[in-house]
């Protein structure tokens, strides 16, 4: 199983030679062919390595961080060392001095997830600081416990594609509905069914407008082109247009003026703001038509069509992950209380469809085997994307849900299953925060960016080179990961590096449990087949037959197919009161207000952010880069992969570019460009191509960091829009990702092409011995 999909695949020898998707999927993932090609890839991390400068100088700062070359050790020494050092900063600084957040998606597998083998080795060694949140949704999982209470529904039981297809004459998805992205699930998935569940819906004649700056690549739609309908967005003003959808059902009497009494609080604050009463700017089409790029007409109209019948309105992931992301989440959250068809069937609110893959699947949520972790000691956290925030400002003060909050003085980092310097904002200033720390510690499989950055890198194997449990919040089944090669090289698994790191500091014992990575399966298993069989705990088959079939249906997978999101709430909402001040869904919240923020205050409302193309920072850069999700892969994973190579050009991540744009700038299609702001410059491959708005470039996230000096500038010579993008929380409510958005300017490259380095080992020296 991989977070994009179960497989099975065939073994000649120590290599795969095919591999198949799940034989009940009905859309298996062209990401599958990623695996075969970059297990034994030249960046494959092979044994432990030091960067030189710590090893012979020690712990300390250190600018040579990503330039130095290593010197590997044998994995007793190695072990040493790191225990040592370990030791050392808890007992000198404290465990607030350990930061673990080490956010990343790692591989599939229950057991062998790296976040989770990390966090409860830090555990037991006495804590760490955590990260909080995600960079997928770090608005909403903040804003909306405040506007909803319960976010469970929002997350894991969302309206089924059938029950819109049956129910919904329109679906508003603001980020679109992309295709691309629907492939994956945090864990895995088996069963993909957005592509068969688009049919459905296209199929029944719902209509779909996909408000996005990027057409739409909806798969299992193409058949009705006309029911799709592209509304190309100026990026980063969705907010605006919805306020101007609620200003018309407002001037119009389209309000469900019982949906707004019965269910919600604190609409007629929201109310009196949307129609400009004490500031006197009333949020008209008109007004809005200047900053979304849309005919005031065009949004009237839009509005009263979603009054005229039943509408579900979607607001992917994407929109949260710029400045002042939590206004859209909360805005279209008050645009279907205004519509007020929460709670029916194929009505009201979604949240990510077409952000992940189980979005729409129906399935409920069954507890999984799980890999016991126990509590940290340590309380301080950040929100996670504020890591170099706190690495360069320890003891700084900062805003956080209404509370404020000081960084930990952090002198170890220690990252296990994720890749930074790919992920996260301005990777000159991460790399500035990495270099003012003691220790930088790093588990991977490859050479990535961030195990160079490191001082001390421990090889792992991949999932395909051990045994483990698959299984995802919502999937239809539980699956046997067998092991299918050897590990490469010296290789061993995040638990075989923290048992023998828990043994040198005195607790294997509480680690292991005295188990085997075998035994933890069983034992895994067969806590969850009882959980899950409760009474009929024979409904599910023992260890050894599971791990014969290779996988099990989880029972009542299906169940919340028919389940209609606040349904209950809609029913009886004193009896389902949500667990808000009011108990009903916050229109306006005081709490929020309360905070005092003037970067989210208490209802939803337009802010200006400072790259967008409407801002003075356009006339110098006037390009909006968005920054997305690859097509071709997760992520960074495997980005050496066949698939992720194919949807390259020139071996630079691809950029597409609207025709008028490209010719302004004398570029084809083909063409490497450069893509700079004040920030940075990264080189990548055009597509010229109609299916993007004027004056926006789509350049995904992904490519490894290839940093070179080209004419005197630093650059990333293989495309990561990371060296673009700014590091600034949303705002001081969430203090979430704002990645996804940069202003930019695009030339041609005007001199020879460097190569591509990023997938090189980094330089490795023997030791200097006295
Ligand atoms: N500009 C911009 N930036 C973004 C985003 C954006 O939209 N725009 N999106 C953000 C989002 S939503 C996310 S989720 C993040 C994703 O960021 P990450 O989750 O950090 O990215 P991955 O490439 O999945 O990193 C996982 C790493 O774990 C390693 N790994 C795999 N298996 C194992 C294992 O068994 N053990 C160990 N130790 N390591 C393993 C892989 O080799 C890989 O390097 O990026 C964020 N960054
Ligand atoms: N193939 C593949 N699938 C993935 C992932 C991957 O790496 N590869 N990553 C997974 C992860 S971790 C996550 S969190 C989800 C993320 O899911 P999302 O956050 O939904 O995905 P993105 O690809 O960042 O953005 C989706 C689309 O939003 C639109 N968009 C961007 N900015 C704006 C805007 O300002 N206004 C409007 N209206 N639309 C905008 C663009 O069309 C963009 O392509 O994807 C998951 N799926
Ligand atoms: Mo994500």
């Amino acid at each position: 199983m991989t977070h994009w999909g179960s497989y099975t695949a065939t073994v000649t020898g120590n290599r795969i030679t095919a591999i198949t998707g799940h034989r009940d999927d009905p859309d298996p993932s062209e990401l599958l062919g990623n695996i075969a090609s970059t297990v034994t890839h030249r960046s494959r991390v092979t044994k432990p390595s030091f960067r030189r400068g710590w090893l012979e100088n020690g712990p300390g700062p250190a600018d040579r961080r990503g330039s130095e070359e290593f010197v590997e050790l044998e994995w007793d020494e190695a072990l040493d060392l790191l225990a040592a050092e370990i030791d050392r900063v808890r007992t000198d600084h404290g465990n607030k001095a350990i930061y673990a957040g080490s956010y990343g998606w790692a591989s599939a597998g229950r057991f062998h997830h790296a976040q989770s083998q990390l966090h409860r080795f830090l555990k037991q060694a006495g804590g760490y600081v955590a990260g909080v949140n995600s960079y997928s949704t770090g608005c909403s999982e903040v804003i909306f416990p405040h506007l909803l209470g319960n976010t469970f529904e929002l997350y894991r039981k969302h309206t089924h594609w059938q029950q819109l297809a049956d129910n919904t004459d329109l679906i508003v998805a603001f980020g679109g509905i992309p295709t691309k992205n629907m492939a994956v699930v945090p864990g895995g998935i088996t069963v993909h069914n957005a592509r068969p569940g688009i049919a459905e819906v296209v199929a029944a004649g719902t209509r779909i407008v996909a408000v996005t700056p990027i057409k739409p690549d909806l798969k299992g739609a193409e058949s009705a082109d006309s029911q799709v309908e592209w509304w190309p967005i100026v990026p980063a003003t969705d907010t605006a247009m919805m306020l101007a959808l609620a200003h018309t059902l407002i001037v119009e009497n389209l309000v469900d003026e019982g949906f707004i009494a019965t269910y919600t609080d604190g609409y007629d604050e929201f109310a009196h703001d949307v129609l400009g009463l004490s500031t006197g700017a009333p949020r008209t089409a008109e007004w809005a038509e200047s900053i979304t790029g849309f005919p005031a007409d065009k949004i009237r109209e839009l509005a009263r069509n979603m009054a005229a019948g039943r509408t579900f309105i979607t607001v992917g992931w994407s929109l949260q992950r710029s400045k002042y992301g939590e206004q859209p989440m909360w805005a279209a959250l008050n645009l279907a209380c205004l519509l007020g068809h929460i709670g029916l069937p194929g009505g009201g609110f979604g949240h990510g469809y077409g952000s992940m893959g189980d979005v729409g699947a129906g399935r409920g949520m069954t507890p999984l085997p799980a890999f016991p972790q126990g509590p940290n000691p340590i309380d301080d956290f950040i929100p996670v994307a504020r890591v170099s925030d706190m690495l360069l400002n320890p003891g700084g003060e900062f805003e956080y849900n209404g509370e404020i909050r000081r960084y930990p003085d952090v002198k170890m980092v220690y990252w296990a299953g994720g890749n930074p310097f790919h992920h996260h904002q301005d990777l000159d200033r991460l790399e500035r925060a990495f270099s003012a720390v003691d220790t930088v510690v790093v588990h991977e499989p490859y050479w990535t960016s961030s195990a160079k950055h490191a001082d001390i890198v421990l090889p792992c194997t991949l999932s395909v080179e051990r045994e483990d449990i698959g299984g995802s919040r919502q999937d239809s089944h539980v699956i046997a990961m067998h092991a299918l090669l050897s590990p490469v090289g010296e290789a061993r698994d995040d638990f075989a590096i923290f048992t023998d790191l828990a043994d040198r500091l005195g607790f294997a014992q509480q680690f292991t449990e005295g188990l085997s990575p075998r035994e933890w399966l069983e034992k895994m298993y067969s806590t969850w087949a009882v959980e899950v069989g409760g009474s009929q705990p024979t409904e599910l088959p023992n260890f050894e037959t599971f791990w014969q079939d290779g996988d099990v249906r989880v029972p009542g997978a299906d169940s919340a197919r028919d389940h209609v999101m606040f349904g209950q709430f809609r029913a009886d909402p004193v009896a389902h009161r949500l667990p808000t001040p009011s108990g009903l869904i916050q229109i306006s919240s005081p709490v929020v207000a309360s905070f005092g923020y003037d970067d989210c205050p208490g209802h939803p409302t337009w802010l200006e952010p400072e790259e967008w193309l409407g801002s003075p920072l356009a006339q110098k850069f006037p390009l909006h880069l968005i920054a997305d999700q690859p097509a071709g892969r997760l992520h960074s994973q495997l980005d050496m992969g066949e698939i992720s190579m194919a949807h390259k050009v020139s071996g630079r991540e691809r950029m597409r570019m609207h025709p008028d744009n490209a010719k302004e700038r004398g570029i084809t299609d083909g063409d490497v460009v450069r893509v700079f702001n004040d920030k940075g410059e990264c080189l990548a491959g055009v597509q010229v191509t109609e299916t993007i708005r004027r004056d926006v470039v789509q350049l995904p996230t992904g490519a490894w960091f290839d940093p070179q000096i080209l004419d005197g500038r630093r650059i990333c010579a293989h495309g990561n829009p990371n060296v673009l993008t700014t590091d600034q929380g949303t705002s001081r409510l969430a203090q979430g990702c704002s990645g996804a958005h940069a202003l930019v300017q695009v030339c041609l490259l005007g001199v020879a092409l460097p190569q591509v380095q990023a997938f090189e080992p980094p330089v490795i020296v023997s030791r200097k011995r006295d």
